[in-house]
């Protein structure tokens, strides 16, 4: 069950790009929603911002309801409980569709993703459909995360790359923009990616079907408060999917190949 709180807004423009809504997922995030919302409208103030809230014990919801009386462009979406990230971003996603979005925006809520940086994410989805915010091309940093994380980052995304075929270096990566167009129906049948395999669903769907996708550089800093979702099922979850859809793609083209032969 769904419930949307926040009164409508008139909507603003982002120069170029039209209207853009900013889904921020959370689940037991009270210790840092109030900061990285207010953040975030002081640094890009014609964005709407949508708390995609599980239904945390913690009280974040409530804590964005407040938020959103506030303030008309802040909004909030109440799910019923726990079902993980990539369910949590679809539903913001359709939400955001019926009421206009240009353009979508992920972010998380713990500080990890420095809302200053969304301008030039924006300013380069003049010329993309999708663009990431990558730690992984020049200029891009992970600063304070342990050396295991740095790791399983690094061996995840090469496992990606090479799974797939696929040139996107931060595949993994949450703070990214789209094109509505892109996250349209039509191009999210049957995604069920929950963890950070989500964001590799996402991109992949986007790259295989055409739309131009852009890394710029971003500086991610590791969560200083709350707890971390991250867990070894998260892991699994995409070491498995990535691999089966290495083996389709592959599928494929030897059958467009034999198909050629014929
Ligand atoms: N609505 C919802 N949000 C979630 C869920 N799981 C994670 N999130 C949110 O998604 C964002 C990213 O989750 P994180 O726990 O920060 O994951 P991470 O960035 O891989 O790991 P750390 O930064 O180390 O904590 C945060 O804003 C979380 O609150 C979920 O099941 N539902
Ligand atoms: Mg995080």
């Amino acid at each position: 069950m769904e419930r949307e709180t926040g009164p409508a807004s008139p909507q603003q423009e982002y120069p170029g790009l039209g209207h853009v809504v900013v889904v921020i997922p959370t689940y037991n995030e009270a210790e840092n929603i109030r900061e990285i919302v207010g953040r975030l409208r002081r640094a890009v103030p014609e964005v709407e911002v949508l708390v995609a809230d599980d239904g945390s014990p913690d009280g974040t919801g409530e804590i964005a309801d407040e938020l959103a009386a506030a303030d008309p462009q802040v909004h909030v979406l109440h799910r019923a409980g726990k079902e993980g990230l990539g369910a949590a971003y679809l539903a913001g996603f359709a939400w955001a569709a019926e009421h206009g979005a240009d353009v979508m925006v992920e972010m998380d809520a713990d500080g990890s993703h420095e809302p200053t940086e969304l301008p030039r994410l924006l300013n380069a989805l003049r010329d993309a459909d999708v663009v990431i915010g990558s730690r992984k091309v020049p200029g891009g940093k992970i600063v304070n995360w342990p050396m295991s994380r740095v790791m399983i980052s690094q061996i995840g995304n090469l496992y990606t790359r090479l799974a797939l075929s696929f040139p996107v270096k931060d595949s993994t990566a949450g703070f990214r923009a789209y094109r509505a167009e892109v996250l349209a129906a039509k191009n999210l049948g049957g995604v069920a990616s929950q963890g950070y395999c989500f964001q590799i669903d996402m991109v992949y769907r986007a790259w295989r079907s055409g739309y131009r996708v852009v890394e710029v550089p971003v500086t991610f800093v590791e969560r200083e408060r709350g707890q971390s979702k991250m867990s070894s099922d998260i892991v699994r979850e995409a070491l498995w999917r990535v691999g089966l859809w290495g083996v389709q793609a592959r599928l494929e083209s030897a059958k467009k190949a034999l198909d050629r032969l014929r």
